[in-house]
């Protein structure tokens, strides 16, 4: 069995861990599977062979013995179902975990992504003075939520899971507006999932890949 996973080409973020192909090397790399990567200029996402994969055009992929994905809540979760070690065995500890997953790309990961929206690709728009207060007050508010629920727990719901993976992942993109920092429990939690092993090697795959000379 050979998984193949995309990727870009050129990160725009250079290789910080940010771009979502992260969290799928992450989820890959706990359990243990090894697996290509196929990188992708902006220009080749948009072709029929990518679209093939991905009708939205987007990175990361996942491909593996005839079966191909995309979105990384369902990628991560299929890696998950598939091999052990990042879903509990217990029922009721799975559907948790599970839960976690959704709460991070549903509930948490939509307001951060609008942070970074009013703050980077909207920051000159003249009413961006006026907007970006209210779109952090909304990152706040969810993260002083989930810190209230972490408290000094170690992960969100016993054992790591593919729920943390998720989470922290999530997370790391509050990190450049200053606002992670604001909660320390929260920032000492991304930074237990970046010191796992298995992190540590997902982010080093991808920094490798944007930080090689270009080809040629
Ligand atoms: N919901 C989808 C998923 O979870 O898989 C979203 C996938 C997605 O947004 N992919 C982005 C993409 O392909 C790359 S990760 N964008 C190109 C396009 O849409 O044409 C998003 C991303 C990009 C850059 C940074 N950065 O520079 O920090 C961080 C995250």
């Amino acid at each position: 069995m050979t998984i193949t996973i995309t990727a870009f080409e050129r990160s725009p973020d250079g290789g910080k861990g940010l771009a979502r192909d992260t969290r799928v090397r992450w989820a890959l790399e706990e359990a243990g599977q090894p697996y290509t990567v196929r990188l992708l200029s902006f220009g080749a996402m948009k072709e029929a062979a990518h679209l093939a994969l991905n009708p939205f055009g987007q990175i990361p992929t996942y491909e593996e013995d005839g079966l191909a994905l995309f979105e990384t809540g369902a990628i991560v979760f299929h890696i998950a179902q598939r091999f052990p070690g990042l879903l509990p065995e217990d029922p009721h500890s799975r559907a948790r975990a599970i839960t976690w997953m959704f709460a991070a790309l549903n509930t948490v990961e939509p307001t951060i992504l609008d942070l970074f929206t009013a703050r980077v690709l909207e920051g000159d728009k003249p009413w961006a003075a006026e907007r970006l207060p209210l779109v952090g007050e909304r990152v706040r508010s969810r993260l002083r939520q989930l810190s209230a629920h972490l408290k000094d727990a170690d992960w969100l719901d016993g054992a790591f899971s593919a729920g943390d993976l998720m989470m922290v992942s999530v997370l790391l993109r509050a990190r450049p507006s200053g606002i992670l920092d604001e909660f320390p429990k929260l920032a000492a939690y991304v930074a237990r999932g970046e010191a796992r092993p298995a992190y540590r090697r997902a982010f080093a795959a991808q920094l490798a890949v944007n930080t090689a000379p270009p080809p040629g």
